[in-house]
């Protein structure tokens, strides 16, 4: 049996960090108490002990907790430390619920700002930096009337600096990892500027770093009056999260803030097409159709769109967070998935094309063509992929039939395919995806999600897709 490791898919930051449960020492306490004060405004304590009633820091951490869409426990968990050591902004997150506005100075009362870069960055190439800086300028430029230009003296309304530990503002940087940059709200002298910490390795493209461009692009959020959203798909979100920067578009959340401050751009060129802010998936949503699902190692998996709903046994609120924070270069809007126990990948299926991954690393070799696992040339995608643990067969669904596949002589076998309705009773239209949790087989077809025996053929419920997600905004 493999041994279950409850650390597994913290982000690839996080990792470093990750400690088994129930070893949360004093040092931790301490560190979440700092985390609090810094950015949920906790005001002194004397230390993190048990008290009786809600104590300031119970309260806090609650608070915490909800905006990080954590289980809401009161207490400082491993989860719950795990998120608070991930690499963020220095920006505080108090009173925040989507996106939102600094209180005092929220705009600026013009649309035509300057912008300098004081100095540079040894990680990058200068024109990298140049090149990050502006196109992270450009993000708020294209959905508003804001227009930036670049000056190479004097002072601008946004002075953009690299910087390490104190450097004269008394918000100091700390080393390598924790707080990446920070910035301040709209206003005159330090207003509107950015720092970036210089002990962090920027990049230009490579996840192997922090992408400048997406630290850039957030902080000139706050540089033009955002706060934070809880929205985690949000470019405003506390926590750094790598995405494709060639293929970033704002999201919606981003979109509606910053359009709350300064309404749209006027200059927008109807005829161009522009892709469509994205949305982050909604568990609430009851006609919600998952893209793909999956175990890994004990904890299920549920991807729709650019996400991925994080579900492990010891905690019963799945986690939502980007693909691309597990797995850097996977493919989002993925058709189907599934662990493979025999070879312990975790297996992406996209078009003809399919992704291996071992923990977070790509398999060497893949992405392959789908045609590899022996599947006829005719199939095009595959809808949905399951493993029977009884069997040891993964099915492969396309269409109104599906295929059996041999993981371990890595063979198709005979007699396939199958349509659908002659194993699944009941199942008529298109699989959308599948997967096996605690015995049972869940086939999800459209907003349902048929629960079966596989062995009698049995049909328990029909439920929503959004069943394992326990929806709790209410
Ligand atoms: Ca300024
Ligand atoms: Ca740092
Ligand atoms: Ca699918
Ligand atoms: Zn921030
Ligand atoms: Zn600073």
């Amino acid at each position: 049996m493999k041994m279950f490791n409850p650390c597994f898919l913290l982000t690839l930051a996080a990792a470093v960090y990750c400690v088994p449960i129930s070893q949360i020492n004093v040092q931790d306490e301490n560190f979440a108490e700092n985390y609090l004060k810094k950015f949920f405004n906790l005001t002194e304590e004397t230390g993190p002990t048990i008290r009786r009633g809600i104590s300031p820091l119970t309260k806090k951490l609650t608070e915490m907790q909800r905006f990080f869409r954590l289980q809401i426990t009161g207490t400082l968990d491993t989860e719950t430390l795990a998120v608070m050591k991930k690499p963020r902004c220095g920006v505080p997150d108090s009173n925040v619920a989507h996106y939102s506005t600094f209180g005092i100075n929220p705009k600026w009362d013009r649309n035509s700002l300057t912008f300098r870069i004081e100095n540079y960055t040894p990680d990058m190439s200068p024109s990298e930096v140049d090149e990050s800086i502006e196109k992270a300028l450009q993000v708020w430029a294209k959905v508003t009337p804001l227009r930036f230009t670049k000056i190479y003296s004097g002072t601008a309304d946004i002075m953009i600096s690299f910087v390490s530990g104190s450097h004269g503002d008394n918000s100091p940087f700390d080393g390598p990892d924790g707080l990446l940059a920070h910035a301040y709200a709209p206003g005159t002298g330090i207003g509107g500027d950015v720092h970036f910490d210089e002990d962090e390795s920027f990049t230009f493209r490579s996840f192997n770093g922090y992408v400048l461009f997406l630290v850039a692009a957030h902080e000139f959020g706050h540089s033009l009056g955002l706060g934070h959203s809880d929205d985690p798909g949000a470019l405003m979100h506390p926590i750094y999260s790598y995405r494709n920067p060639d293929a970033f578009v704002l999201p919606q959340d981003d979109v509606k803030g910053i359009q709350s401050l300064y309404g749209p751009n006027p200059d927008k060129d109807p005829s161009v097409d522009e892709p469509e802010p994205p949305t982050t998936p909604d568990a609430c949503d009851s006609n919600l159709v998952l893209d793909a699902v999956a175990t890994l190692r004990g904890e299920m998996l549920f991807f729709k769109d650019s996400f991925v709903w994080r579900s492990y046994p010891q905690s019963n609120k799945p986690q939502q967070i980007l693909i691309t924070n597990f797995w850097p270069n996977a493919p989002i809007n993925i058709n189907a998935a599934y662990e493979s126990q025999h070879s312990d990948t975790v297996l992406f299926f996209k078009d003809r094309r399919v992704w291996a991954f071992s923990g977070y690393d790509l398999v060497r070799g893949y992405p392959k063509s789908i045609s590899s696992f022996g599947l006829p040339k005719s199939v095009k995608k595959i809808d949905a992929a399951l493993v029977d643990t009884e069997s040891r067969k993964t099915l492969f669904f396309v269409g109104s039939e599906y295929y059996s596949y041999d993981e371990a002589r890595e063979t198709m076998d005979e007699g396939f395919p199958k349509p659908v309705d002659q194993t699944f009773s009941g199942l008529t239209s298109k699989v959308t995806a599948a997967f096996q949790y605690r015995g049972f087989t869940y086939i999800y077809s459209g907003p349902y999600m048929f629960e079966y025996d596989l062995g009698t053929g049995r049909l328990f419920r029909v439920l929503r897709n959004s069943y394992f997600l326990r929806c709790t905004n209410f």
